[in-house]
């Protein structure tokens, strides 16, 4: 695997690692060829010891920092000898006391002594351009850095384990064989039995656009679980939507009055449901009104409903359902919005009524949000609507870019049936295959024209 730059790095880089402020310890790390000369100019490590190149490679050794001969802190120093390193070059980590002024000044005189300050994400592009990670892997480090949640995390830190990289290498080797098949068949005379039929074709595309569908499906709910999904409570006036908000959060966000009406505004907070991050929203209640704030409440209430990935419809099960609330739940439901649940709330104070004759056949779920009854349930049916199949523990952290690569080549994949079917012919079929390889090896950063020379060439036999 190549990468894409041929020119690799000479100079040596350095940045302090940790963040800004008072802390236990704080890291500053240097890249590049110099790195190993750059630091003994400043550490004194023990027994005079003072050549990197005498020390163990990865191996912590306590060593003093020195600034124009006056000693400054005790440091734990690193040295990673290439190409054993997070960048593959040659690097030396130090790990001073976490006070900003000792960072900076360690900083400064490795600058001093010849690195240069390194751009933001500049370790990661040289572990990049040193082939030690892909490009996924390259993004999954902004994943592990930005995840907001567990889930997250872990969605991001499964593309750095290399779970992408092994589905899309799986899926071009496919496509690099079928494509092999066909590039030969173009060399041989008219007449000539191809390598691969129309038949065989349709199924290899069949069964390429299966494993893209569910890689894609793995990279979506990694996206949702990035950004976090938009829950969106909604109803008729005084259901009970801020007291649900304020009953998922665990505190008085929202304010809570008997008055239908209360809420105008979108009241928009986060919350992590089951290791998920979730955007939760309360609205307005849907009414007609002649009241323009409330009005203009209630346009966003519908503009939130529209945008949400999933939709609370919350009513009141305490009292027989009114004309209106049958009304308004129809016309939600004549929506067809996707992932709405129908909330059915004051559990608590339920008497009998004829409710459930309006909710035959559709799904609902009883709460109460005052005494907390079923909002266990209730946060489970969030998530599942989320993330379906219960695929949380599968996502992939990708990037929008690399999602809409993945969408190019399964439209790519899908052409080929499509040219296969109207017998539009070798040439254009090879190109579609070309296009959606060039697709996924672009979410990888990988250049390919030899893989491919390699991938037809060694299917002759020796000798031909
Ligand atoms: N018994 C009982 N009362 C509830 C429950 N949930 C909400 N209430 C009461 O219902 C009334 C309305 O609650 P809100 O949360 O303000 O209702 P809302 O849907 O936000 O109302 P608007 O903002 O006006 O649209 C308040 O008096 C709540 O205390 C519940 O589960 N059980
Ligand atoms: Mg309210």
């Amino acid at each position: 695997m190549k990468s894409e730059v041929k020119d690799l790095p000479q100079d040596t880089i350095a940045a302090v690692s940790t963040a800004q402020g008072e802390a236990g310890i704080a890291v500053i790390r240097m890249t590049g060829p110099a790195s190993a000369s750059i630091a003994e100019k400043i550490l004194r490590l023990p027994k005079s010891l003072n050549n990197f190149k005498f020390i163990n490679s990865r191996v912590m050794n306590l060593a003093a920092l020195y600034l124009d001969d006056a000693p400054l802190d005790y440091v734990l120093a690193v040295y990673f000898k290439s190409p054993l390193s997070f960048t593959g070059e040659d690097m030396v980590e130090i790990h001073t006391h976490g006070g900003s002024l000792i960072a900076k000044l360690c900083l400064e005189a490795l600058l001093d002594g010849g690195a240069r300050l390194a751009e933001p994400g500049e370790f990661t592009r040289r572990a990049f351009l040193n082939n030690k990670i892909d490009l996924s892997q390259a993004e999954s480090v902004l994943g592990i850095i930005k995840a907001k949640s567990e889930e997250a995390l872990k969605s991001a830190a499964r593309v750095m384990a290399g779970e992408l990289s092994n589905q899309i290498l799986a899926i071009r080797d496919d496509i690099l064989n079928i494509q092999g098949s066909i590039e030969i068949g173009l060399d041989f005379p008219e007449g000539e039995e191809p390598l691969i039929n129309n038949l065989e074709l349709l199924e290899q595309a069949d069964k390429l656009n299966l494993k893209l569908n569910n890689l894609i499906a793995q990279c979506r709910t990694g996206c949702l679980l990035r950004e976090g999904a938009s829950v969106v409570i909604a109803g008729r006036p005084n259901v009970g939507k801020s007291s649900l908000l304020n009953a998922l959060l665990n505190r008085r966000r929202a304010i809570v009055t008997d008055l239908p009406g209360t809420t105008r505004d979108i009241i928009e907070e986060a919350i992590i449901i089951e290791g998920v991050y979730v955007r939760l929203t309360d609205t307005a209640g849907l009414r007609e009104t002649d009241n323009i704030i409330e009005a203009d409440g209630i346009n966003l209430a519908r503009e939130a409903l529209s945008n949400a990935d999933v939709r609370l419809w919350l009513m009141d099960a305490s009292q027989e359902f009114s004309g209106q609330d049958i009304l308004y739940l129809n016309n939600f439901l004549d929506l067809k919005l996707d992932n709405s649940v129908i909330v059915l709330n004051k559990a608590d104070i339920e008497r009998d009524n004829n409710n459930l004759d309006y909710l035959n056949n559709l799904n609902y779920i009883k709460i109460s949000a005052k005494t907390g009854y079923g909002l266990e349930d209730l946060k489970k049916l969030i998530i599942s609507l989320i993330v379906k199949d219960g695929a949380v523990n599968s996502g992939l952290n990708v990037s929008a870019g690399q999602l809409e690569e993945l969408k190019a080549c399964a439209e790519n994949l899908a052409g080929v049936k499509e040219a296969v079917l109207i017998n539009a012919g070798e040439v254009i079929i090879a190109d579609l295959l070309s296009a959606a390889r060039l697709s996924l090896e672009r979410v990888l950063g990988i250049e390919s024209s030899e893989v491919l020379l390699n991938s037809i060439f060694s299917r002759f036999c020796v000798g031909k």
